[in-house]
């Protein structure tokens, strides 16, 4: 099978298997990417993000039935919730996405945490290409909203759907906070729980705050409530969504989105490769793994000791 062929014809099979190429840095991965990469741009990203339990798999489940009755193919990224905070919920999002198993125009995968810093939010960017070059329209990517890289992750939706429960007791303050500041639609799941009005006055309170600082044509972000169990209020969601998207793409700021993103992905792999070469190049430098040796003894401090590599020509050969 070509992979990029069955890719382009939307075959979830090669779609599968370019994205675990991808996550596994098989060179396949990274060439047939590059020729993918034009017929990527399309699909509307969206993030759903929120505290542990918030409902967020239960309203992306939701999410997705919704699109399919309006005939449109949505894939989901759920990102495998391996922190402390949030453990064993994996097993439960994969029974309630079976009902999607077997139709076509749904597309789910699951992203395990990467070890290494950002790796998450890189397989997350990969994967979303994909789906994207696959034909898939929205492609959405549920996080819980405690981590670093779940922030990234938000910052790479075009839409970024911020789902807070009543009953948490300082609700907001289980928001992180970087969400909170960017976030593009907000939701209070869990509706038909008590607290639901004190949570509302304040998100608002936190959206009035926001809105000051706004310029006039800035997107107003909607506040809604949903009760994913029963899916109320998810059709007024994903029409929040998708009018988000429409915002964008008349403002121009549709495609700049995903181009922010990929300028950011090649600073981190740029740097990384930087780091890897010099590393393969201190086995043959001595001055170089004189350096690195310098700092693992404790004899100089590592800001002195890049500020020497900077200056150095060793980097700059390293580099080229
Ligand atoms: N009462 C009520 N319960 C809900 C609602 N939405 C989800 N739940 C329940 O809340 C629990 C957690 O739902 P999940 O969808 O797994 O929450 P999550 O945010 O994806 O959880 P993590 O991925 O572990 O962070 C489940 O028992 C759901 O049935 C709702 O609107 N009302
Ligand atoms: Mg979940």
């Amino acid at each position: 099978m070509n992979v990029v062929a069955g890719v382009l014809a939307g075959e979830i099979a090669a779609g599968a298997r370019l994205i675990r190429w991808l996550e596994d840095t098989d060179p396949r991965g990274r060439s047939a990417l590059a020729e993918l990469f034009g017929r990527t741009g399309r699909a509307q990203l969206i993030g759903v993000t929120g505290p542990p339990g918030a409902g967020k798999s239960t309203l992306v489940d939701a999410l997705v039935g919704e699109c399919r009755r309006r005939e449109r193919k949505v894939a989901v990224i759920a990102v495998d919730p391996t922190s402390p905070f949030s453990g064993g919920a994996i097993l439960g999002d994969r029974v309630r996405m079976q009902r999607h198993a077997t139709d076509g125009g749904v597309f789910i995968r699951s992203m395990a945490s990467r070890g290494e810093f950002g790796g998450l939010a890189r397989a997350t960017y990969d994967a979303a290409l994909v789906m994207d070059a696959m034909g898939y329209d929205p492609v959405i990517v549920e996080t819980v909203g405690v981590g670093q890289d779940e922030v990234e992750i938000a910052t790479l939706a075009h839409t970024t759907v911020v789902v807070s429960v009543p009953g948490l007791g300082d609700e907001i303050q289980a928001i992180k906070a970087g969400v909170l500041e960017t976030g593009q639609v907000f939701v209070i799941n869990k509706a038909d729980r008590p607290g639901v009005e004190e949570l509302r006055r304040q998100l608002e309170l936190m959206l009035h705050l926001r809105a000051q600082g706004a310029a006039p044509d800035d997107w107003a972000p909607p506040l809604l409530s949903t009760v994913a169990t029963r899916g109320e209020g998810v059709s007024a969601l994903l029409d929040a969504v998708f009018e988000h998207g429409r915002y964008l793409t008349a403002a121009n700021r549709f495609a700049p989105r995903l181009g922010a993103r990929s300028e950011r992905v090649l600073l981190a792999e740029f740097g990384a490769g930087c780091v890897r070469r010099l590393l393969d190049t201190s086995r043959s430098d001595a001055a170089l793994a004189e350096l690195l040796d310098a700092v693992r003894g404790g004899r100089i401090d590592p800001y002195s000791a890049v500020a020497r590599l900077l200056e150095s020509t060793t980097i700059a050969t390293a580099a080229s």
